[in-house]
């Protein structure tokens, strides 16, 4: 009974370790707008705002070759046209240069979201993902699982997207970047409702380094 009891204590344990969120530092760090984001709830929080000073955004550490890539997100539930809320893997030279991209990113905060992918500084591969839900209510799960062959997007483990890469594509490195930022062509910003604020949360990372 004893050893039974124990077994059960054992396995209980596994399971909360297996299931619980990864904290933020374990594979991320401050990207920019250090003084518009927060980290709360123990490291298991990341808070990103955005006002008329600035937007803010976190990268991981690390580059990737392959693998999965999750994050729970709840939008700023103030309705916005302008302002991005996003979730990508991009490599090394940023989105000016000849880039590869994946990316999960919000439209203003209607709970418009489209996905895009970028191989090789070749974009326009944009389509919207009907969520039958409104992302500032609660946090949902994102994922991408980037691979060889194809990327798959997922929205709360329902499947939304795969893109299959061209044979012999080669994908260069890959970091994780979420940020909330404004841009022109998703709308005008109501900057009298700001700061817009999204949470991320469930940072979760099984990715393959390169080499
Ligand atoms: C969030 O960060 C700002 C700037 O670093 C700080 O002034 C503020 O107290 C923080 N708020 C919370 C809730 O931690
Ligand atoms: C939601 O906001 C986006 C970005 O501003 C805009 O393109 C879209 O038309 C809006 N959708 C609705 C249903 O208002
Ligand atoms: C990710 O995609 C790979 C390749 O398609 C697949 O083998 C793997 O099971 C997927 N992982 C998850 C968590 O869905
Ligand atoms: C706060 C913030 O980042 N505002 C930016 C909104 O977009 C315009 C045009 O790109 C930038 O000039 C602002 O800095």
């Amino acid at each position: 009974m004893g050893i039974a009891r124990a077994s059960l204590i054992l396995l209980v344990f596994v399971v909360v370790v297996a299931t619980s969120d990864e904290v933020f530092d374990k594979y991320y760090q401050p990207l920019w707008g250090t003084d518009h984001m927060n980290v709360t709830d123990q490291g298991k929080e990341v808070q990103l705002r955005i006002d008329t000073s600035s937007g803010s955004g976190f990268k991981s550490k690390q580059e990737y070759c392959s693998g999965v890539f999750r994050m729970q997100i709840k939008i700023s539930e103030k309705i916005t046209g302008g302002v991005i809320t996003s979730f990508y893997l991009i490599s090394g030279g940023g989105a000016n240069g000849n880039h590869d991209e994946i990316d999960f990113e919000f439209l203003g905060t209607n709970g418009t979201l489209q996905t895009n992918v970028f191989a090789n500084d070749e974009g326009h591969r944009e389509e919207l993902v009907k969520l039958g839900f409104n992302p500032s209510a609660d946090f949902h799960t994102y994922e991408l699982n980037w691979s060889a062959k194809k990327i798959v997007f997922k929205v709360d483990d329902k499947t939304v997207r795969t893109f299959n890469y061209p044979v012999n594509y080669k994908s260069r490195p890959l970091h994780v970047e979420a940020t909330v930022w404004n841009v022109s062509w998703a709308g005008t910003v109501d900057w009298s409702k700001a700061p817009f604020t999204s949470y991320y949360r469930g940072f979760y990372i099984n990715g393959t380094s390169c080499k």
